[in-house]
């Protein structure tokens, strides 16, 4: 160590990466218009020309200048995960995890580290859609003292394919066709499920994929998984494996499929405006970090192969516990340099974490660092603001394009002499990252363990543990999916594998695409659980109706006391309340008042609201019970199992649109009264059990 100099003190708080980003913000407000250069520029809407009409000349550095940049503002997106959206905020944790982990954010309570979390679809291109069914990245970049540590989960706890060589196939085969570049950001089509019936551990994460949770009502409301085993090392150097979870509080919900498709056309952006809007609106979203932790002597015992990132732990067997809180406080200020130039790389760990042998994780941590090479042109893409960690970063990497850091130093090498040896190794004491010994023999082979073969008791143990509606949407889910394969030998061969699944499954599903159900299979093994609760969003609801969004329908004549009434207790419970009429402006109460209205009919619509309301005030259901606007509205509300509120004085429009007041989730009576009621309705979310929806022609 240099006796001079002392290393660079490291403190990093909530506002450690938000200072750091300053230095690198521009605002061009009161300021000159000026090229790369920093020249005054005094016009920019003409070339330089030899006369009015005449030729442009080459010497016009500022028409140069200004096309060569904009001719240069694409990169490549992500080869997956291409579209997302991200927020900055903070993690603290709730107790020290000193006994499991040496990681220096997991011990304080009272320390803040600040993180950038980015959400995505995988299959879609930059510009898709966002309710798309598809699984959900879940990415998180701690910028903590000791380095990064990017936790890039998904939404799903396990994975299509169990050894990362697979993933460049199982890519291709879900990603538009490459004859015609068709489907954009969907797997219903004949490539992908080819794949999955002849790659039957594709299985258990096709389950997923189907259910609810490939449609998420919002990033807020999903929950998020490390899905690898990793490990936790102490200062002893004790390792224990642990899965990670994220449980946001709001709950875990979703849309219906033909809510979420409607949506793709009508706000594509929805859940990055959901997000966004949700920030700024200080509606922060919050996740809790769980982590399950598994003593290495346990393991054989799990009866779970732990190295198989198609298997889950169910939380039956070893509980989940909550061991902090990410707050998400602040959008990004610029989308391209925050969130399409953050990389995430697997490989970014702190001491106290470490990997396993998984062989989908393997290929992962070679893979992240690679993309970014072509992704971000070249190696000092750490070097970008939001990539930068706030830890200081001293090493003999130099060179490449686009290099930022100016390295003073005379010694490029390690050993030297020159510098005083400096940068200096670290001790484990003094922060360095250790490798926890472990002890490996073996014969050099390309294979795949026997404890990796079974391929449909976790599948079998998904399915079962949905309550009766969520496996009515994933049969339906499938037989959308396979209704889209033309060739009919992938649809005969995917039956064959849902057979071994479940038999219901199967059966329901080959009805549905007009097949003759495929031949009884044995069930398949049972894991250490029958069912496991927690893998259901239905039976884990609640998060009660915190920034849901609730549309009130009104024409001139409502009655704004009701309004008033339902909208207080609404908004007590922190819902955000929009008001719906025919025109934007205002429309005129019974008792004479302006009531504003938020937005005009024409420019939204019921899949972008968690529920309705319709006040009385007799002029304004007259006219809604005539609108055609209006009942749709309603109506299609009522399709998606919506709440659906009315006062006594309102009911006409009930019945104009043909809902059955009595139907569950239906809100009726004195808007005084109704509130309650009302609240605690919402607060299911949907409601599964209205039988009759699907006669709607919403
Ligand atoms: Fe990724 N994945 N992945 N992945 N992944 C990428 O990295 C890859 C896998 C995940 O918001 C890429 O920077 C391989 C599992 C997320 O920027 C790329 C394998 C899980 C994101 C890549 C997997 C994920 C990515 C594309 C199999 C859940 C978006 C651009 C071995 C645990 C991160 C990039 C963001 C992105 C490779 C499998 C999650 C190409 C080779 C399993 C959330 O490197």
């Amino acid at each position: 160590m240099s006796a001079q100099k002392q290393p660079d003190a490291v403190h990093v708080d909530e506002k450690s990466k938000d200072t750091q980003l300053a230095k690198d913000r521009s605002d061009g407000t009161g300021n000159f218009l000026t090229t790369d250069q920093g020249l005054r520029i005094e016009h920019t809407d003409d070339s330089l020309k030899i006369g009015a009409r005449g030729p442009t000349l080459l010497e016009d550095f500022h028409l140069r200048e200004k096309v060569m940049r904009f001719d240069h503002e694409r990169i490549p997106e992500r080869v997956v995960h291409a579209r997302g959206s991200a927020a900055h905020g903070y993690f603290q944790v709730y107790q020290p995890m000193s006994k499991y982990t040496r990681a220096g954010f997991l011990q304080d309570p009272s320390r803040k580290t600040p993180v950038f979390v980015r959400f995505s679809t995988v299959a879609g291109s930059r510009g898709s859609a966002d309710t798309v069914r598809d699984v959900r990245g879940f990415a998180v970049k701690f910028y903590t003292d000791e380095g990064n540590f990017d936790l890039v989960g998904n939404n799903i706890p396990v994975f299509f394919v169990q050894d990362g060589i697979k993933f460049p196939d199982f890519v291709h085969a879900a990603k538009p066709e490459p004859h015609h570049e068709m489907p954009q950001a969907a797997t219903a089509h004949d490539s992908f499920w080819d794949f999955v019936s002849l790659v039957p551990e594709t299985m258990h994460m096709v389950m997923w994929a189907m259910s609810d949770r490939g449609i998420p009502r919002s990033y807020r409301m999903m929950e998020g998984f490390g899905v690898h085993t990793f490990r936790f090392i102490n200062e002893k150097n004790e390792s224990r494996f642990v899965k990670f979870h994220w449980k946001p509080l709001l709950g875990v919900h979703s849309l219906v499929w033909d809510e979420a498709q409607k949506l793709a056309g009508k706000d594509a952006d929805f859940h990055r405006r959901d997000l966004w809007e949700s920030i700024e609106m200080g509606d922060f979203p919050e996740y809790e970090l769980g982590v399950q932790i598994i003593e290495e002597a346990d393991a054989q015992k799990l009866g779970i192969e732990l190295l198989d990132a198609t298997k889950l732990v169910p939380e039956e067997l070893v509980p989940v516990q909550r061991i902090g809180k990410l707050v998400l406080d602040r959008n990004p200020d610029n989308f391209f340099a925050e969130t399409e130039q953050v990389a995430y790389c697997v490989s970014n760990v702190v001491p106290g974490i470490g990997f396993t042998d998984d062989p989908l994780m393997q290929a992962r941590l070679f893979s992240y660092l690679d993309t970014q090479l072509t992704r971000l042109g070249g190696p000092n893409f750490a070097e970008l603001p939001i990539n930068r960690p706030v830890a200081p970063v001293h090493n003999h990497q130099q060179d490449g394009f686009g290099r930022h850091t100016v390295n003073t130093s005379r010694a490029n090498y390690h050993p030297n002499s020159l510098s005083g040896g400096c940068p200096f190794l670290a001790s484990q004491k003094q922060g360095g990252y250790v490798h926890p010994p472990e002890q490996v023999t073996g014969k050099k082979q390309r294979v795949r363990a026997e404890s990796f073969q079974d391929h449909y008791s976790q599948a079998a143990l998904f399915f079962n543990s949905l309550t009766p509606p969520e496996q009515e949407h994933l049969i339906d889910a499938c037989r959308f999916e396979l209704g889209k394969v033309e060739t009919l030998h992938i649809r005969e061969r995917v039956l064959e594998h849902f057979a071994k699944v479940d038999g219901k499954l199967a059966a329901a599903v080959a009805a549905g695409l007009g097949l003759p159900t495929p031949a009884a299979q044995p069930s398949p093994a049972k894991g250490p659980v029958a069912t496991s609760p927690a893998l259901s969003m239905e039976l884990g609801k609640g998060g009660g109706i915190k920034s849901r969004r609730i549309a009130v329908l009104v024409a001139d004549g409502v009655d704004s006391d009701e309004l008033m009434a339902v909208r207080k207790e609404l908004e007590g419970q922190g819902a955000h309340v929009k008001v719906i009429a025919k025109h934007l402006g205002t429309v005129k109460a019974a008792n004479g008042q302006a009531v504003k209205v938020d937005k005009s009919a024409i420019t939204t619509a019921s899949i972008e609201y968690d529920g309705v309301y319709i006040p009385g005030g007799a002029a304004s259901v007259a006219t809604l019970k005539k609108d055609g606007e209006a009942r749709h509205f309603v109506q299609e509300a009522y399709l998606h199992c919506k709440t659906v509120a009315a006062s006594t004085g309102a009911t006409d429009v009930l019945k104009a649109c043909e809902v059955d007041p009595a139907a569950p989730g239906i809100v009726t009576g004195a808007a005084q009264a109704l509130g309650k009621a009302f609240v605690a309705a919402l607060a299911k979310h949907r409601h599964w059990d209205r039988k009759d929806n699907d006669r709607v022609p919403a």
